[in-house]
């Protein structure tokens, strides 16, 4: 079943090998989802794995590849996996999102899922896609050049994860149901983490701190991922900049910076240049976090470059510049400067646009039922709507009621723009704006539509940015901005020349961000934030894009082995 195309033979230098050093693509991969013991902040916990690995076991392919990975649960709770950012053309019967494009993979059995990559190159990431399980089932998918073709920036000496985490010392799946059952907020994590490693800053992982060691002169590949549940981060490396050469799986323009900003659901691919003296310098996360009053892990998670070489190191490192929590300004000062590399692929921005769609996006409340308690705001519950709709998952899923004709799953006419218009972004709103609908509503989509969509966060409950993320699809962000979107000015700003291409865009807290893509993917697709409470508080819909007219423009027939509901 192995099928060895090529053993790259990775000179990766650090005392924890991550990548392994002969690290090989094969285009068969087994996932054992199963509980392994791990211990972090001076505690040992059961957690699920893929493999007893955390993270998870590192997925490598060149561009335009198809891999299959076979997930077996050997675990006593129902899991789906999502490989994210990867558009599996015609194919989202594979895609993962539970009851979304298929019933989760119960305990006992398998699903052989199968990878479809096209245009994307860079690092990209697979995650857990039901329930909290994302939070330790997770890892990095690495997408190499086509054989015998270059990256698009000097070859670096050798390349690493980054791949940021959230670790809570309780069960996550405690975490999960407490605040689904209460309507508050979940519990913030007891620490952030870099390649499982909460770092030196905290007393009982000194040891185990994530170190990567380099030699001065050389230059190497950060594939940076974060997999954190609900926060987006900043990152830098102590006395060094970094030049972000990738992201989201397609590669930008060289950006030099002293700090990233990466939320969840984002890849970068940095490069850095060992360029200093040699000595240990920390490298550093923590959250960007804008939400007025909305409590959040405020911990910082290290890791450690070291130089190799003969040197007594510094026994007190400093720790990097990163911006203060709420520095909106430094957050998108960065993703305002990612810029696409347009020559890459013949692929153009679209201009024609047939399909506007506008949807607020926003944190909402609703009544606590009859006799309960609940801990949301005014003893209120949370929830969280697009275009004032929560999302129900329903108990059989989208993908397989379309395709079977399953009638009563889900239903069209998802509402396209805002079904009421106020200043989304006042200061003050009106209490009874606040309580969506809910419902499993969908937006159908003509094969080959162009479409533009205005995300427009709003400030009901309290305005805060939003990871949003699409399925199936890559988009360009053509603009962003503050404030309500205003359609006869904002589009002149936009950038139609050279928008970096994205899986997942920030949208402003109290602002709105433009993406414009193709629907050239027949199938059901799922648009959600990316951050999990408010993916669990209902914030996503589904795209469905119809079959076009050509024989390549259809969907692919089911696999043998979909998961039952
Ligand atoms: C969440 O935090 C509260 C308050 O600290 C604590 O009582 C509760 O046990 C925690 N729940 C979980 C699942 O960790
Ligand atoms: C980082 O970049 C800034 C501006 O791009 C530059 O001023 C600074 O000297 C650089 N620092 C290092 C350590 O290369
Ligand atoms: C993190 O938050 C806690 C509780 O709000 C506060 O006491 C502490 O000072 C904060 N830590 C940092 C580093 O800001
Ligand atoms: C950021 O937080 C500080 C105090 O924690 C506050 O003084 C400042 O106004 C906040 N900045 C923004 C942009 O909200
Ligand atoms: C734009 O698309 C519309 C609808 O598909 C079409 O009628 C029109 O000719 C197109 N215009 C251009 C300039 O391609
Ligand atoms: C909307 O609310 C914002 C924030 O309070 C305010 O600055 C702006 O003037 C309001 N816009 C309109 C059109 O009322
Ligand atoms: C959402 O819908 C509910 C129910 O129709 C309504 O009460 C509420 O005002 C709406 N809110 C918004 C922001 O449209
Ligand atoms: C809670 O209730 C108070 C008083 O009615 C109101 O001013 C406040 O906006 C409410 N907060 C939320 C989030 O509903
Ligand atoms: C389908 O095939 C046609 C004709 O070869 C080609 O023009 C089109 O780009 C193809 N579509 C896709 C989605 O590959
Ligand atoms: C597991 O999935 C099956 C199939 O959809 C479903 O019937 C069952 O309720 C799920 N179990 C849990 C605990 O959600
Ligand atoms: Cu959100």
């Amino acid at each position: 079943m192995l099928f060895l195309k090529t053993v790259i033979f990775l000179q990766i230098l650090c005392g924890f090998c991550f990548i392994g050093l002969h690290s090989k693509i094969q285009h068969d991969y087994n996932f054992v989802v199963k509980e392994a013991q791990y211990t972090r902040l001076c505690s040992t916990k059961s957690i699920l794995t893929v493999n007893g690995k955390f993270p998870g076991p590192v997925i490598s392919a060149h561009q335009g590849d198809t891999v299959y990975v076979n997930v077996y649960n050997k675990g006593q709770h129902n899991i789906t996996i999502h490989w994210h950012g990867v558009k599996q053309p015609r194919n989202p019967w594979t895609d993962g999102p539970e009851y979304i494009t298929q019933c989760p993979i119960r305990p006992g059995e398998k699903f052989r899922q199968k990878i479809i990559f096209s245009t994307e190159e860079g690092t990209l990431w697979w995650h857990a896609h039901s329930d909290w399980s994302r939070a330790t089932a997770h890892g990095a998918i690495i997408i190499y050049p086509k054989e015998n073709r270059a990256y698009p920036f000097p070859k670096p000496h050798a390349e690493v994860p980054i791949i940021f985490g959230e670790w809570w010392k309780q069960d996550v799946r405690k975490v999960f149901t407490e605040f689904l059952t209460t309507g508050g907020g979940p519990n913030n994590s007891d620490a952030l983490t870099i390649n499982g490693q909460p770092g030196d800053l905290f007393s009982c992982s000194k040891s185990e701190t994530f170190k990567f060691n380099v030699d001065q002169g050389k230059t190497y590949l950060l594939r940076i991922v974060n997999a954190a549940m609900n926060l987006i981060l900043f990152f830098s490396v102590s006395k060094h900049n970094v030049t972000v050469v990738g992201a989201d799986g397609f590669y930008t323009k060289p950006l030099t910076t002293d700090y990233i900003v990466i939320s969840p659901g984002q890849t970068i691919d940095a490069l850095l240049y060992a360029n200093q003296e040699p000595n240990h310098y920390y490298m550093a996360a923590r959250a960007y976090s804008s939400g007025t009053a909305v409590p959040f892990d405020n911990t910082t998670t290290t890791a450690i470059l070291q130089y190799n070489g003969n040197y007594t190191p510094i026994s007190s490192p400093p720790l990097p510049y990163l911006p203060y929590y709420n520095d909106t300004q430094a957050a998108f000062n960065f993703f305002g400067s990612l810029r696409g590399l347009p020559n890459k692929y013949p692929k153009t921005v679209p201009l024609n646009v047939t399909t506007h769609i506008e949807t607020t996006i926003s944190v909402n409340t609703l009544p606590c039922p009859e006799g309960h308690s609940c801990a949301g705001p005014n003893g209120t519950r949370f929830a969280a709507s697009i275009n004032n709709i929560s999302f129900v998952a329903p108990s059989i899923d989208i993908l397989e009621a379309y395709h079977y004709h399953i009638k009563r799953v889900y239903s069209k006419g998802f509402p396209t723009f805002p079904p009421f218009l106020f200043n989304f972004t006042a200061e003050y709103l009106p209490l009874e704006l606040q309580i969506p609908k809910q419902g499993t509503k969908v937006i159908v989509l003509n094969y080959g539509s162009v479409v533009e969509l205005v995300f427009q966060g709003t400030n009901l409950v309290g305005g805060i940015d939003h990871p949003m993320h699409i399925h199936g699809f890559n988009f360009y962000v053509v603009g962003f901005g503050y404030g309500n979107f205003d359609k006869e000015k904002d589009p002149m700003k936009y950038n139609l020349i050279d928008p970096p291409l994205k899986n997942t865009v920030v949208v402003p807290k109290n602002g709105w961000a433009a993406i414009r893509f193709r629907a050239t993917n027949p199938g059901v697709w799922l648009m959600h934030c990316h951050l999990e409470r408010h993916l669990s508080w209902g914030m996503e819909t589904v795209f469905i894009v119809k079959n076009g007219k050509g024989s390549n423009e259809t969907l692919l027939p089911p696999p043998p082995d979909m998961p039952r509901c």
